[in-house]
């Protein structure tokens, strides 16, 4: 698939701070140490009900990553999915009476203009689920033949057992564990299974639903987790720098996406950080498809909201808090976004050089964007109270903002 274009990130003088980040594995902060290219993959989106705040929330957290990193003069290769064949994709076109493949070509459009908008950096390689079916079902024949998965009915499920570090990424009981399969995807209750948790790797075809040639495996579809280690492997190789996603992918994708990465190199972990975005919710409750409470990024750009102050709505918050999304977080944002335009409007002002290394110190910080803002609001009070005669600093301050949140003043 084709991803979005590029806005341009401007080069700032100076030296860029290596990563901090809240690594959900250890429970800890690790400051990432990547090579000349750091490596990082975002699960993409299931293309329906895009792009609501949740989404975007979740996808400005590794757009910060990416521009630290870039910072520092390393290059970056980001590679995003789109989980384009999955039950709720189908469920949805099929409740709404229309074409699967139609709703998800849609939806990603959709989503690929909310997300240049937004001055979200895209991914290097943009792939969608069914494209990557080639790449699956090697994966899934080695699993099987190694005695990692087991057919039941047709269908091929992968063995939790087969991985002797299940469960040192999200770090939960088995209670926990099977309550959040049930809800996310999961078939705790299916009988016949070795391990209630064990989740699918192919399904057989089922009647009314689409499905492909999956040599030895019969025709069918992949289940979702080994979707995203196909493609990460592919891409990017065992022990990229950072998985990312919101906080609800770390049982059971991201954990079972480690494990089958485990079975099939003997390696873990799959990524040297596994990093989580805080939910954003509506009334009180999580933002959710399932929910339908829902804020959308395309409809306020419709209402004539500048992305702009969208972003800004969203770097208020840190990315690993739950926030609830209001009127009155976006009518802040606005008022952030004059305020800051004014302040880089004047041809001169204080310096902007401590600015620069305060929004570097910030976001290298675990990605404190709250921070951040902090630090541009102080430096647009004082131009607003006192100017200042650097005739550079409105200059800097402004391609700092830009470079370093994705804002452009
Ligand atoms: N296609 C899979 C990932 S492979 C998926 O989870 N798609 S999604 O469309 O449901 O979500 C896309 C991303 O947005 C995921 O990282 C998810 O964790 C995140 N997300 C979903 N809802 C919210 C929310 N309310 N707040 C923050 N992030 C959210
Ligand atoms: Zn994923």
């Amino acid at each position: 698939m084709h991803a979005w274009p590029a806005s341009e990130v401007p080069a700032l003088t100076g030296q860029g701070r290596d990563l901090r980040i809240h690594d959900t594995a250890t429970g800890a902060l690790v400051t990432l140490d990547p090579g000349p290219v750091a490596r990082i993959y975002v699960c993409g989106i299931t293309p329906y009900d895009a792009t609501h705040m949740g989404h975007a929330a979740t996808y400005n957290a590794f757009d910060l990553v990416q521009r630290v990193w870039l910072d520092t003069k390393r290059q970056v290769h980001y590679v995003q999915n789109v989980t384009d064949v999955d039950d709720p994709l189908l469920e949805r076109a099929v409740r709404d009476g229309i074409d699967w493949v139609g709703l998800a070509v849609k939806e990603t459009a959709l989503f690929r203009e909310d997300m240049t908008a937004l001055r979200m950096l895209p991914p290097k390689q943009y792939i969608g689920a069914v494209e990557a079916i080639p790449g699956i079902v090697p994966l899934v024949e080695r699993l099987r033949d190694a005695g990692a998965a087991y057919e039941l009915e047709g269908d091929v499920y992968f063995s939790v057992e087969a991985d002797p570090n299940f469960g040192k990424v999200s770090h939960l009981d088995a209670a926990a564990m099977r309550l959040l399969s049930a809800e996310r995807g999961g078939d705790p209750d299916r009988p016949g299974k070795k391990n209630p948790l064990d989740p699918m790797l192919w399904m057989a075809a089922r009647e009314g639903e689409p499905s492909w040639d999956g040599g030895s495996l019969g025709r069918g579809r992949p289940g979702w987790h080994i979707e995203c280690v196909a493609i990460a492997l592919e891409h990017l190789g065992m022990g990229f720098d950072v998985q990312g996603g919101g906080s609800d992918l770390v049982f059971p994708h991201h954990e079972m996406g480690a494990s089958h990465a485990q079975a099939l190199t003997g390696e873990f972990p799959m990524a040297k950080a596994y990093v989580h975005a805080g939910m954003v919710a509506l009334d009180g409750e999580k933002m959710s498809k399932s929910k339908g409470n829902l804020v959308f990024v395309s409809a306020l750009r419709r209402d004539g909201v500048d992305p702009a102050a969208i972003r800004l709505a969203l770097l208020a918050h840190h990315y690993r808090d739950n926030w609830e999304w209001t009127d009155q977080v976006l009518a802040d944002a606005v008022e952030r976004l004059g305020r800051w335009r004014a302040a880089v409007s004047r041809p001169d002002g204080p310096s902007a050089d401590a600015l620069v290394e305060e929004l570097r110190e910030a976001l290298a910080n675990d990605l404190d964007a709250p921070a951040a803002l902090a630090a541009v609001d102080r430096w647009a009070a004082l131009q607003a109270e006192r100017g200042g005669t650097d005739e550079g600093a409105p200059g800097v301050a402004s391609r700092a903002v830009d470079a370093l949140l994705g804002v452009a003043l």
